[in-house]
């Protein structure tokens, strides 16, 4: 196998599922997205969307966009950790459900609000940029997660006892956009005390 990593935080969610499920030594091989290495040839021909992360397995067969490739990693392993992803049809579900809704209604318009806003110099060659569009899709992330914040009164992660991919999910793009003008809402307490729990953990350091 061989990873696609490169800055931002899409590659990052696979770095720290990796770190959670206790899969190590895959091959890394640092795509320079700023430089827009991912959007020509060689590598438009291994993930022809032209986005990081991506893995190259041994058969020739590329994986991209994080959730497969997650789930692909927690199938295989070989892991020392707990399946993110569940042990039960029951907690798979669970986990899929939650984590589609965090990816469509809050990482998705996240990431759009980047890269119509503060992205846009970046993105404007590269994608559909709808600029007008920015401050609409932050402020519709900001509300699911509040919407969150009341379902996760009470429990330690979004699926209850259980560190799930949903919760790496979120974790990581909440961190990343921190920084850059999507702070934390500090009224979504149980959110910043699960914040708080996630970023404590080894793996927040992927
Ligand atoms: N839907 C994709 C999103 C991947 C993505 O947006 N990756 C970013 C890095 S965080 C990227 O490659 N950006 C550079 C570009 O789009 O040119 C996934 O699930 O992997």
């Amino acid at each position: 196998m061989l990873f696609f990593d490169s800055v931002g935080p899409n590659p990052k969610v696979v770095r720290v599922f990796m770190a959670e499920r206790g899969i190590t030594g895959i091959p890394v091989e640092t795509v320079d997205i700023r430089g827009g290495d991912n959007r020509k040839e060689p590598f438009l021909s291994k993930n022809p969307a032209g986005q990081c992360p991506a893995l190259a397995l041994d058969n020739g067969t590329v994986i991209a966009e994080i959730t497969a490739i997650c789930e692909y990693l927690d199938e295989v392993g070989p892991a020392s950790g707990p399946s993110l992803i569940g042990k039960t049809p029951e907690e798979r579900a669970e986990t899929r459900m939650w984590a589609r809704r965090i990816d469509l209604n809050i990482l998705e318009p996240m990431a759009n609000g980047f890269r119509y806003g503060e992205g846009l110099k970046m993105f404007q060659n590269r994608v559909h940029c709808i600029p007008q569009a920015s401050d609409d899709l932050k402020a519709a992330a900001q509300e699911k997660l509040t919407w969150l914040d009341g379902l996760i009164a009470g429990r330690q992660f979004i699926c209850g006892d259980r560190l799930t991919m949903a919760d790496v999910l979120l974790f990581v793009f909440l961190d990343f956009f921190a920084g850059i003008k999507q702070p934390l809402n500090e009224n979504n307490k149980n959110i910043l005390a699960w914040y708080g729990r996630m970023k404590a953990r080894p793996s927040a350091a992927a």
